[in-house]
């Protein structure tokens, strides 16, 4: 068995391999945790160092983009796409436009990607890309121009049988849909190269709705093994974006009750609870007028703004982090388990910090990690790639019920590998265990390479 001694060694080696990204220490950490053990009983895994050479991803583009504000000034960006791993498919995962953009977290993101999409069942390997420009307050033509910079030099890097890339924070449908022309326009060829497209020119149904509608699936699932539901259960969301509001969307469907979303600027909390209605309305916010989530206020005056404020410290029943990566902190935790909270399902990537998910797991409520628990939107990423491949297009049922049956299959993956001698799920533990076999065994099969 690996000891603490053999994780401490890992980690210094990776550690001094990568100095200065400590996003990517603490993602490939969580794994390292319960792999090497894992990989220490299964020793041809070991002998063939599977592990250690999935630390390395495949390769990293880095690259300059130049592009022109409206007032004719000239602006650099750097961008990336990390190639991860494409042993079970062409490299698979979305872009990220955010001024905090670092090669350290899209090395992180890449890595989560790989584990996560072999999750899904689906034959998608693991990538991500992104730059560190800020699309906060852009017109939408300095958009389009950055997009379109931007894909020029991507497009030499990918295609639809090597990377298949989609959206992230800052990416939504419109950015996907500039880089996709783009694409077609340099490439002269309509082909999946990306997915999360609109419906008239490619896209897929249910897409938009995935990985919110996913990560609160997984949490049913894990509480119907409690012989509980959703029905009735406060819940704090945060993040106010494609992830979180459609969570919300769902959590409304299923009779919870949603006490908050957020953005960056801090909390909004509706002790009424957020309706269909009221969501209709941050929609419209978010996505037509690109307002701060404040401005919820000057509709319904009876909600609260939080400055600077995250959803934590508010009691309720479940959490869903929804934003971005580290949001959850220790101190965090410990005051959603003092406040009764009895589930977290992590919808954005690696929200919780080492100090978090401790605290969860020593107070042994229910935990889905990320890699579970917001996997239906690649999911169903891997579904529009099989409609392009077809030149089909499935219905929204169909779709969605797909996505419930993935879903479902996660959840019994990361039980298989995750239960203790006691009974109690390591949801972690589980689906980092599952994640790995599926593209170990892979790897295997190709020999040294
Ligand atoms: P969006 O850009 O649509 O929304 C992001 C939301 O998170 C905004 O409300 C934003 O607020 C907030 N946010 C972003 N960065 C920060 C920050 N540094 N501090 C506080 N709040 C922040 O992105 P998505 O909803 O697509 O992505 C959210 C998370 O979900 C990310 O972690 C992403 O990796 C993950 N994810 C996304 C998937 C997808 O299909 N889109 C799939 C799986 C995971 P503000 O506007 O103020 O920045
Ligand atoms: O983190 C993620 O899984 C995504 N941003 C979605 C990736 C995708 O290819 O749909």
């Amino acid at each position: 068995m690996a000891t603490t001694a053999q994780l401490d060694d890992f980690m210094q080696g990776l550690i001094r391999r990568n100095p200065g990204e400590p996003e990517f220490h603490q993602a490939v950490y969580e794994v390292a945790q319960h792999v090497l053990p894992y990989v220490a009983a299964n020793p041809k895994y070991e002998r063939e160092q599977i592990f250690q050479r999935l630390t390395e991803p495949d390769r990293i583009v880095s690259f300059r983009v130049c592009w022109e504000d409206d007032k004719g000034q000239v602006r650099t960006q750097r961008g990336y796409r990390v190639q991860h791993s494409n042993a079970i498919g062409p490299y698979k995962g979305g872009i990220r436009f955010h001024d905090n953009v670092t090669q350290s977290i899209l090395k992180f993101l890449a890595f989560e990607q790989t584990f996560k999409n072999s999750l899904t069942g689906l034959p998608m390997g693991g990538g991500k890309g992104g730059s560190d420009f800020n699309p906060k307050g852009k017109s939408d033509r300095e958009i389009m121009r950055f997009c379109q910079a931007f894909m020029t030099e991507l497009s030499r890097h990918i295609g639809p049988f090597t990377d298949v890339p989609a959206g992230d924070i800052g990416v939504g449908g419109r950015e996907v849909s500039y880089m996709f022309g783009q694409y077609k326009r340099l490439v002269n060829e309509f082909t999946g190269v990306l997915t999360g497209k609109g419906l008239s020119y490619g896209g897929s149904e249910i897409r938009t709705e995935a990985t919110g509608y996913g990560v609160v699936y997984f949490m049913e699932d894990m509480l119907a093994r409690q012989g509980d539901g959703l029905k009735g259960k406060r819940c704090l969301v945060s993040g106010s974006g494609n992830v979180a509001q459609y969570a919300v969307e769902k959590l409304i469907q299923s009779g919870a009750v949603v006490l908050t979303v957020s953005d960056s600027s801090g909390t909004l909390y509706d002790p009424d609870g957020i309706t269909a209605e009221k969501l209709a309305h941050i929609k419209h916010l978010k996505e037509v007028q690109r307002a701060r989530i404040n401005a919820y206020l000057d509709t319904y005056p009876k909600a609260e703004f939080l400055p600077d404020r995250k959803p934590w410290g508010i009691p309720a029943d479940l959490a869903f982090p929804c934003a971005t990566q580290n949001e959850v902190l220790g101190e965090d935790a410990q005051q959603l388990v003092a406040n009764g909270c009895r589930g977290v399902s992590e919808g954005a990537n690696m929200p919780s910090n080492k100090d978090a998910i401790d605290v969860f797991q020593q107070a042994r409520i229910l935990y889905a990690p990320s890699k579970a628990a917001n996997a239906g939107g690649v999911a169903v990423s891997g579904l529009e790639m099989t409609q392009n491949s077809m030149r089909i297009s499935w219905s929204r049922d169909e779709l969605n019920q797909r996505l419930r049956v993935i879903m479902r299959d996660i959840h019994e993956k990361c039980v298989r590998y995750g239960t203790g001698d006691d009974g109690h799920v390591d949801y972690l533990k589980g689906a980092n265990i599952a994640g790995f076999v599926k593209v170990a065994d892979a790897m295997l099969a190709y020999g040294i390479v």
